[in-house]
């Protein structure tokens, strides 16, 4: 018997969907335009044309789960001349806009770095594209201002490692002192791509070296596509938690580099350690820092379904992790029974939740299956007939 749950009943505790309830999987607007990879982009029928298409079918997936509110922006990507007017767009679909994504990744004049770059001018010029977004957060009530820098370098001997931190931390200085009291700044890390001998900010220790020299509100971003294999990411979500300097993630899984697969499909098991460290770390409490979206791509899957099973394998692991017995864990821990502590985690990672999940879906008025509800709700259909004319959104459009 866990704290949580009944295991002779099967049921969730009142305290777990409490947790459950308060879950929020903010969507990216990137991953309902058209993806690929290098060699190929696929296109979809129904893919969205507009912005507002895209937030349209977000909608669909916060609709059919409850667990997807937000809507993430990448600037200039999602640039429109009104974000008031999307804002309420937006609310009339039952859904706000979240994260503000900027971009420095594709503007040949970053080729040798933006927030980093030796020629000051260029600095400038991507500082103030960051002071431009958060004009846009202004204007959409955004939070989170996410900053994920293609700066690096290709060859040994291309650039001063040391000077390239120091314009950075300069940079961010000038942004952060941008943002307004409720604003915050999360800096994401990835350790290559686009460049491939350094990358500016390659890890969360020179992520979490940056935002302490910031502020109170700057904090990491955990993409979980952007480390080496074999790293142990739950071991970072723990240690930034613990730290109070974990702001958000990026969800996605991966099976050889930085894929924007969808989360959960390539290592459910990993996604389950990932939230477990969340849950014991308080990432789930009531008035959490911690933010969760999804940054992915659906290069030859449908988005929409796409999206709704990655809200829900987020949804399942949680519930899964919030099955561990933490009394029986810590007794065991405290005993030194290696194998009666495995058990207990691995007990809770063997619970099949869906039949409870479904239950409380049901009890909420969702449909207990949203997946096969989006395949029968001809939604799929419509947006095909619809937006048969006009130029389909790419990943980066
Ligand atoms: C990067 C990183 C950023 C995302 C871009 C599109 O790898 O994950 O978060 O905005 O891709
Ligand atoms: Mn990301
Ligand atoms: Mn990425």
């Amino acid at each position: 018997m866990n704290q949580f749950n009944d295991q002779e009943s099967g049921v969730f505790d009142d305290a777990l969907l409490t947790t459950l309830g308060r879950q929020a999987i903010e969507l990216p607007s990137w991953a309902f335009g058209n993806a690929g990879t290098r060699f190929k982009v696929y296109g979809t029928p129904g893919t969205p044309r507009t912005i507002q298409e895209k937030i349209a079918d977000a909608a669909q997936v916060h609709r059919l789960t409850g667990l997807a509110p937000s809507v993430a922006l990448h600037i200039p990507w999602d640039l429109v001349d009104d974000f008031g007017k999307l804002a309420a767009f937006a609310d009339d679909q039952g859904v706000r806009l979240g994260t503000i994504n900027s971009n420095t990744f594709q503007d040949d004049d970053y080729k040798f770095g933006s927030l980093t770059h030796v020629d000051p001018a260029i600095r400038r010029k991507a500082v103030d594209h960051h002071l431009r977004c958060i004009e846009v957060m202004d204007a959409t009530g955004s939070r989170d201002l996410k900053i994920w820098l293609p700066d690096g370098t290709n060859y040994p001997g291309q650039g001063d490692l040391r000077g390239r931190q120091d314009r950075l931390a300069e940079s961010l200085r000038t942004i952060y002192d941008r943002l307004g009291p409720d604003q915050r700044l999360v800096l994401e890390y990835k350790i290559f791509e686009p460049f491939f001998y350094t990358m500016d900010v390659p890890d969360w220790g020179t992520a979490f070296a940056h935002v302490t020299a910031l502020g109170e509100r700057a904090l990491v971003c955990l993409d979980t596509g952007h480390h080496a294999p074999s790293t142990n990411i739950e071991f970072i979500v723990a240690q930034l938690l613990r730290l109070g300097k974990l702001g958000s993630f990026d969800f996605n899984s991966r099976f050889y580099a930085d894929d924007d697969l969808i989360v959960g499909a390539a290592d459910p098991f990993q996604l389950f350690r990932i939230l477990a460290e969340v849950v014991r770390g308080g990432g789930l409490d009531d008035g959490s820092p911690v933010a969760f979206m999804l940054d992915q791509c659906h290069n030859i899957e449908d988005k929409i379904p796409g999206q709704i099973r990655s809200v829900l394998n987020v949804q399942e692991m949680t519930a899964r992790a919030l099955l561990i017995d933490t009394e029986s864990l810590r007794a065991a821990q405290d005993a030194g029974d290696v194998l009666a502590a495995n058990a207990v985690y691995m007990d809770a990672f063997y619970t099949d939740v869906r039949p409870a999940l479904g239950d409380w879906r049901e009890s909420r008025g969702l449909p207990r299956d949203p997946m096969a509800a989006y395949a029968t709700s001809g939604y799929a259909e419509l947006i095909a007939a619809e937006r048969a004319g006009g130029v389909q959104a790419g990943w980066g459009a």
